[in-house]
Order: structure tokens, then C-alpha cells, then sequence
């Protein structure tokens, strides 16, 4: 059904793997199409959790691909931008988590990737970085947006300022991966981790990511008030009575997402 992507559904987890492997899976336009119309279809309602991954041991995604950006002229290389953008934001803005799992070479336009996702955990052997300043551009699916927020002004300067990758025990401390897992353990983690968002009240994960995500941009008193918002509202749903209910009878609540 699609060229470039690897759909496999376990449970209540989609995952979606990017395949190119001539180019260490390097994002084109139609592999970003691809990811854009898997987002679109994507059933909110049977998944609780999506993970990206890269095909292959060596990459998860190498960067947009150089051989498409090579001959852009300023539109076309701000529509590609923008298309990369647009995908990416889709991936932030998904209702349900999504875990980038990070089996290699994060760079360029594969670290954006990794950060447009809400969880990145990676195999030992990964490598991130934003080379892009190497090739007369600049990050251009929104790194200078996320990379920031996610490890300060100061690291997100010097790693895009130099394009000099870093190592995965690097990324872990200073936070741009959560954990870092030998090669072979990379999809069971994730799953792990996925299958404990998994049993959880979807609709309030949710709404905590939604909260988490829009909050980021209000000041503290609107902040404050959007949370209380999505507060109330969870105690319109079934989840909310029937987790507590199960919590006071010493019971366990399987969530329907109602
Ligand atoms: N684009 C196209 N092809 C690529 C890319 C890429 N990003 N990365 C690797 N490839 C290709 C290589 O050209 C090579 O092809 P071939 O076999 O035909 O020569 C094949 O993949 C294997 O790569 P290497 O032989 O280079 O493998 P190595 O193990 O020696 O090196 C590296 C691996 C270090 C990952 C190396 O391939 C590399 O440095 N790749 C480029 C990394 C990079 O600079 N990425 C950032 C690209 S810019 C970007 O992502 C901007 C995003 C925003 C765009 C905004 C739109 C305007």
C-alpha cells in the first residue's frame, strides 16, 4: 500500500517504519506525502499509541534527502520546508502518543523527526545532530523550534552552530533522548513503554497531551485555566468513573476510551 513505509499493528499499537534503505531512509517529498496520508487515516479510536521507527540497524532517518534539496531554487526549497512542517506538526499534534524509536543516524531532518515525537528512547549505537549549516541551509522542519525547547538555548546553539553529531549517551544527558537501550532490546522497549500508555484512560492521555502541548506557548494564568478546562472535562467521561471506581473496590479498570 505504501512505497517507503512499514505499517505493523500490534494491540492497540501502530508502527510505522520508514524504509528507504538506498539512502539510510533520507526523507523525500513522497515519503513525506506517505507519512502525511498515514497520519490522516490514522484510527484515534483503535490506537492508543504510535511508534517510528527506521528500517534496518544502521538509521532511523538521515536527514531529508540531499539529492532532492540539491537543485531547489528559495520557493521550492520553502515548500519543501513547509511540507516537512506540516507532517511533522501532524505527528506532534496526533491525539495518542507517538515513541520515536531511534536505531541509528537521527540527523538533519531525522533528529526533527525524533523531536516531533513525545518519547524518544534510542539503540547504543545512534547518532543525532543537525548538519545542516554543512550544507548552506538551516534546520528546516522546524528544528530551531523544538531543538531548543527540548535541551536549553545553549546546546541547541552549539549543536546546530557546529552540525557536529552526538552520541546516544550525549543525547541522554542532556535530555534529548529518554533512555538508551542496547540494539536489540530498542522495539521491546518501546512497546514496553507503549503498553503502559496503552492501559491507561486514553482520552485523558489525551487531554494531558494536548494540555502539555498547548500550555507550552500560554503565560502561567492561561495556562492554569486551559488545564482546569480539560480537568473538568475529564470527569465527563466513563473512564473517569469507572478507574475510580475500580481504585475504591481494589479492582482493575480496563479503559475504554469513553
Ligand atoms: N540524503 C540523500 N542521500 C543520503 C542521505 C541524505 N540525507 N544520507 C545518506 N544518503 C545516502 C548516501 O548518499 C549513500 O548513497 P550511495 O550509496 O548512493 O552513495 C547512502 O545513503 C549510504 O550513505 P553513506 O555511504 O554516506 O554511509 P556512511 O555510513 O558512510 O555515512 C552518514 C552515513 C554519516 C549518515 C552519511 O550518509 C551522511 O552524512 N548523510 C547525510 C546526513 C545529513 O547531512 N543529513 C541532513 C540533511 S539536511 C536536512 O535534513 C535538512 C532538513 C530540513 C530540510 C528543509 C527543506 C528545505
Amino acid at each position: 500500500m505504501y512505497e517507503h513505509l512499514k505499517i505493523e499493528e500490534r494491540g492497540m499499537v501502530a508502527i510505522m517504519t520508514i524504509s528507504a534503505p538506498k539512502s539510510l531512509n533520507a526523507l523525500n517529498s513522497a515519503i513525506l506525502n506517505e507519512i502525511g496520508e498515514y497520519l490522516d487515516e490514522f484510527d484515534t479510536q483503535r490506537f492508543r499509541c504510535l511508534v517510528i521507527t527506521g528500517d534496518g540497524e544502521k538509521s532511523f532517518v538521515a536527514g531529508a534527502d540531499i539529492s532532492e534539496m540539491a537543485g531547489l531554487g528559495p520557493e521550492h526549497g520553502k515548500t519543501f520546508g513547509r511540507r516537512g512542517a506540516e507532517v511533522f506538526r501532524q505527528i506532534e499534534t496526533l491525539p495518542c502518543p507517538v515513541i520515536a524509536a531511534v536505531n541509528g543516524f537521527a540527523l538533519g531532518g531525522g533528529c526533527e523527526l525524533a523531536m516531533a515525537c513525545d518519547i524518544r528512547i534510542c539503540s547504543e549505537n545512534a547518532k543525532f545532530g543537525q548538519p545542516e549549516v554543512g550544507l548552506g541551509i538551516i534546520p528546516g522542519f522546524s528544528g530551531t523550534v523544538r531543538l531548543s525547547r527540548l535541551v536549553g538555548m545553549g546546546m541547541a546553539k552549539q549543536l546546530i552552530y557546529t552540525g557536529k553529531p552526538i552520541k546516544a549517551d550525549e543525547a541522554l544527558r542532556i535530555g534529548l533522548v529518554n533512555a538508551v537501550v542496547p540494539q536489540a532490546e530498542l522495539m521491546d522497549k518501546a512497546m514496553e513503554l507503549a503498553g503502559q500508555i496503552c492501559a491507561n484512560a486514553p482520552l485523558a492521555v489525551a487531554a494531558a497531551k494536548l494540555c502539555i502541548n498547548t500550555e507550552y506557548d500560554m503565560d502561567a494564568e492561561e495556562a492554569i485555566a486551559f488545564e482546569n478546562q480539560a480537568f473538568g472535562m475529564c470527569f465527563s467521561t466513563e473512564d473517569q468513573k469507572n478507574g475510580m471506581q475500580a481504585f475504591l473496590t481494589k479492582g482493575k479498570c480496563e479503559f475504554q476510551g469513553k
